[in-house]
């Protein structure tokens, strides 16, 4: 990256006491389902990084608890700290150092960058400014967010969720969808829906024998992410042999720079989640990549609490011009979030007030503990 501050930001020295990894079963107000299966409670893997003056940055691993998604899973995550992340960090090490430490581990993406969040974090708390403030762009001051929606069989449901949503103002809406959609009538109503920017996300799940269900989707016109399963992206040339119209999104098959660059030709538009590509470094990087070259960018959610979502609508203001990210307020999700004032959305905005500098809700996380891990240098 051609940035001189945050060149000189890595040279930042960080001190360490202790890891803390705290795994919390947070219950949901509702179950989600999407391509990638149903979940009813969050299981969150926070991150205490505690330096020597007792200051704790935060940091959130918002994989799933089972490796779905990508391979990563919650109790992976926690086994690659403990040995092979941790004994490599020292009392003091730059972050310089730390994204080293951690590029050395191959994949673990979310896993990696829930250690640099909260060594980011640490530093913000204590100089005000960590790696994101150094970054050219200056960010704007309130966040437009989109709604991701999980799989509806019936006409019923998703009218019942449409009313509810609707006058909240997202700016986008997104339709979970799966190669076994059986209820064609839903067509229909997608097409009465009034919004300015609709899409779908296959999470990976169509295969040369949807592919008659994916051009019902695709005719809308409207974006599909990650139609094809990860790393089979030869799908698309053979879908465009009998199909026409396609407009697509990438999540899952972007988890590198170098995946970016290799597919920015071949995509409209990248879901950057900050986790899955490793890091605030990296992603930094590829939101200079795709500044330079055109290419619309928004950040990503994976539910994580309001830790993660904090960071991740940090992020969202150095992307001016992104119409919606999957960054809904966490209280639409959970019974109870871990801040003392949780993340809320006017008009399908988060103003930054929200989550530029958030306070943890100690009882909160306390109480919805399961497990944890203090590593002590
Ligand atoms: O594909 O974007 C996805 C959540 C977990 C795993 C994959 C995805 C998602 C979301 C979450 O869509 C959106 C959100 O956090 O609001
Ligand atoms: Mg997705």
């Amino acid at each position: 990256m051609n940035n001189s501050k945050i060149n000189h930001f890595l040279d930042t020295i960080i001190s360490l006491d202790k890891l803390e990894l705290l795994v919390l079963d947070i219950p949901q107000k509702e179950s989600f389902t999407s391509a990638i299966g149903q979940r009813t409670s969050r299981k969150a893997l926070i991150i205490k990084w505690v330096n020597s003056n007792g200051t704790v940055g935060y940091g959130e691993c918002s994989c799933r608890p089972d490796p779905f998604y990508s391979h990563e899973y919650v109790d992976g995550a926690v086994q690659v700290i403990k040995e092979f992340i941790f004994p490599q960090l020292s009392n003091s090490i730059t972050y310089r150092g730390l994204l080293a430490v951690l590029s050395k581990i191959r994949g673990w993406n979310f896993t990696k960058a829930a250690v640099e969040f909260a060594a980011n974090d640490v530093i913000r708390r204590e100089t005000g400014e960590g790696i994101l403030e150094k970054s050219d762009t200056i960010g704007i001051n309130q966040v437009p967010v989109g709604i991701s929606f999980g799989l509806f069989n019936s006409h019923q449901d998703l009218d019942r969720k449409l009313d509810e949503i609707i006058d909240l103002n997202y700016k986008r809406i997104k339709f979970k969808i799966s190669s076994g959609y059986k209820n064609e009538a839903i067509f229909k109503r997608i097409s009465t829906i009034d919004h300015q920017n609709i899409s779908f996300d296959a999470n990976g799940s169509f295969k040369q024998e949807a592919f008659s269900l994916l051009n019902k989707f695709a005719e809308f016109g409207h974006i599909i992410e990650q139609p094809f399963p990860p790393g089979d992206f030869y799908l698309l040339k053979e879908y465009l042999q009998d199909f026409k119209k396609f407009h697509i999104c990438l999540d899952e098959d972007i988890e590198s720079y170098g995946n970016l660059v290799s597919f920015s030709k071949q995509m409209d538009e990248v879901n950057i989640k900050p986790g899955r590509v490793g890091g605030l470094y990296n992603t930094l990087k590829m939101i200079d990549y795709c500044n330079l070259h055109g290419l619309d960018a928004w950040i990503g959610g994976m539910f994580e609490t309001g830790i993660g979502r904090a960071q991740n609508l940090q992020v969202a203001r150095l992307l001016p011009d992104a119409k919606a990210h999957d960054l809904s307020p966490s209280n639409r999700y959970f019974i109870k979030d871990v801040l003392l004032n949780p993340i809320s959305m006017v008009n399908g905005y988060i103003k930054e007030n929200a989550f530029m500098n958030i306070e943890v809700d100690q009882q909160a996380i306390e109480s919805m503990t399961v497990d944890k891990i203090i590593l002590s240098l």
